[in-house]
């Protein structure tokens, strides 16, 4: 007997079946989509146990070709590459591509998904990601991005393995309207630091980027028909600093970046109250005739454009038409709140006149909850911030609500007594509170069918730098986003605390500043 051939023999055969063990074992880690800490959770995960993964020759093929999808695409690459270090090609297809490769399809087959919806199939040898349209792939990328390894929105590159968790996600918003608001006014805010803001939103895949853009201590576009406006009425800010605006261009920029992201922005010039940097900047546009002085303070409800003039109208109608035709989105939004200093009497008839001047230029009206008073025309939208009576009216009128409740949904409260940034006037928004409420059973007569969305604002009186952004905006920011995107059924703070934890690293991976609220577990670690 050859005792030497059968030990070689049987060493080889244990050898082999010790590697099958390992490389499926390998293989195994991560195993199960359904615990990747997605936000917003999506509609429904089915996991299947095994792992994708990334390697250097993985290619991101999409179907079909056009621009728009090949930008998408280079989207993708452009959050994988870094970390990995992996120069992705994007590359067009007709078919989907052999072992190893991402693949981005186009198809109107699943009409649930509808326009933002995605379904994601994820099997060890490919990562298919499916939508009815290019807005769903976007959203659908998001999701890749988050169950990558949090080392993944590192800058730098980083060692592997960049494995993906098997099964499928199939996932599309409860609404349609899904957004944040940036008052640049109150202090000025440049194009770098909107860009970084929006960066968040898509992020979160939310699609609506409000910008306050005038308000009684700063101007912030500029309007070539009335150009003092900016010059002047943009010349400073809260506590007198140097203020600034956005040119035309810049805006543009703007408006092309936010809908690269597939978020619409939305443009504010509020009125006929919070609007002293405008009266200051013409005094034609004062009933006395006189310009006032610029204003550096935080007091509301002091200023009012004259109602009774002309001028007014005309200077509105070339204001919101610079704007409009700057604007690729559906909306202009009039603000209207808090005008105390404008009679009822008079405050009426202009709203009305302002919805007649918005609608010639084609576009829809958001106000205030305020502009409930007045008649609201067919397609305008109340924005609920603080009166419930408004909302209940604008709902009577038939029309749509967003809403942005601030005792749960102003980013501008503060989070505890303890918080330095802030306003309480609403209370204090921990960011339990700030996730625990439904838009849709909040205020007993306003139901699910009246509501567009839900928008969290950021008001910046006490607010002057990015890092100041990103504390009162993290870690609440994505609990809005959970909210507009999740169906209430699905959502619970206890199981979401646990999510938002492991975002802690990349917030951190991303350099964001946040809150690290007590109420959340950030035992998350790099990996
Ligand atoms: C109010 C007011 C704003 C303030 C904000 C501060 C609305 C709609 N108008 O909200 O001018 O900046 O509160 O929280």
């Amino acid at each position: 007997m050859n005792y030497r051939k059968f030990n070689n023999a049987s060493t080889v055969f244990i050898l082999i079946v010790m590697m099958v063990l390992s490389m499926s074992c390998s293989e195994k880690i991560p195993t199960d989509l359904s615990k990747e800490s997605i936000i917003p959770k999506p509609i429904s995960i089915v996991t299947t146990g095994e792992s994708f993964t990334l390697k250097s020759r993985t290619n991101i093929y999409i179907q079909g070709g056009s621009d728009e999808l090949r930008q998408i695409g280079q989207s993708l690459a452009n959050i994988l590459q870094p970390a990995t270090g992996f120069d992705f090609d994007v590359k067009f297809t007709n078919k989907a591509p052999r072992s190893g490769h991402i693949y981005l399809t186009v198809s109107d087959s699943d009409s649930k998904l509808g326009d933002e919806g995605y379904e994601l199939s994820i099997n060890r040898k490919m990562l298919k990601l499916a939508a009815n349209s290019p807005a769903g792939l976007f959203r659908g990328i998001q999701t890749i991005r988050q169950i990558l390894p949090t080392k993944i929105e590192l800058s730098e590159k980083q060692e592997g393995p960049w494995k993906i968790s098997t099964g499928t996600i199939t996932d599309y918003p409860d609404y349609s309207y899904r957004g944040a608001m940036l008052d640049v006014s109150r202090h000025f805010f440049g194009v770098d630091d909107v860009k970084r803001f929006i960066d968040f939103l898509a992020l979160y895949k939310m699609n609506v980027f409000h910008l306050h853009l005038s308000d009684d201590q700063g101007w912030r576009i500029e309007i070539k028909s009335w150009p003092d406006l900016a010059t002047h009425g943009g010349s400073t800010q809260v506590g007198g600093g140097e203020g600034g605006y956005y040119t035309q261009k810049q805006y543009s920029d703007i408006v092309s970046y936010a809908d690269k992201h597939y978020i619409t922005v939305i443009p504010e010039i509020d009125m006929p109250g919070h609007t002293n940097a405008a009266l200051s900047s013409y005094a034609e546009l004062n009933c006395n005739g006189k310009a006032t002085d610029l204003y550096t303070g935080t007091r509301v409800g002091f200023s009012t454009l004259c109602t009774n003039k002309e001028i007014t109208y005309s200077f509105i109608e070339n204001v919101l038409n610079e704007i409009a035709d700057l604007t690729t989105g559906p909306y202009i939004h009039i603000g209207g709140d808090e005008s105390h200093s404008t009679k009822r009497e008079d405050y009426i008839p202009f709203i009305n006149k302002v919805q007649d001047i918005v609608a010639a230029q084609g576009k829809q009206v958001i106000g205030w909850d305020d502009i409930a008073i007045s008649s609201l025309k067919p397609g305008a939208v109340a924005q609920h911030w603080a009166n419930i009576k408004n909302a209940r009216s604008a709902v009577d009128q038939g029309v749509k609500i967003i809403m942005s409740p601030a005792k749960k949904a102003y980013l501008d409260m503060q989070y505890d007594e303890s918080t330095k940034l802030g306003l309480h006037w609403a209370g204090y928004i921990e960011v339990d509170s700030g996730y625990m409420w439904d838009p849709a059973t909040l205020i007993p007569g306003i139901e699910r069918e009246n509501i567009l969305g839900v928008e969290a604002p950021l008001w910046t009186e006490t607010v002057t730098s990015m890092d100041e952004i990103e504390y009162m905006v993290f870690p609440r920011l994505p609990g809005y986003a959970e909210i507009g995107w999740t169906s209430s059924s699905l959502r619970d703070w206890n199981e979401y605390k646990e999510r938002l934890g492991k975002h802690g690293e990349r917030f951190r991976a991303m350099g964001i500043d946040f809150y690290q609220s007590g109420l959340v577990p950030w035992n998350g670690v790099m990996q």
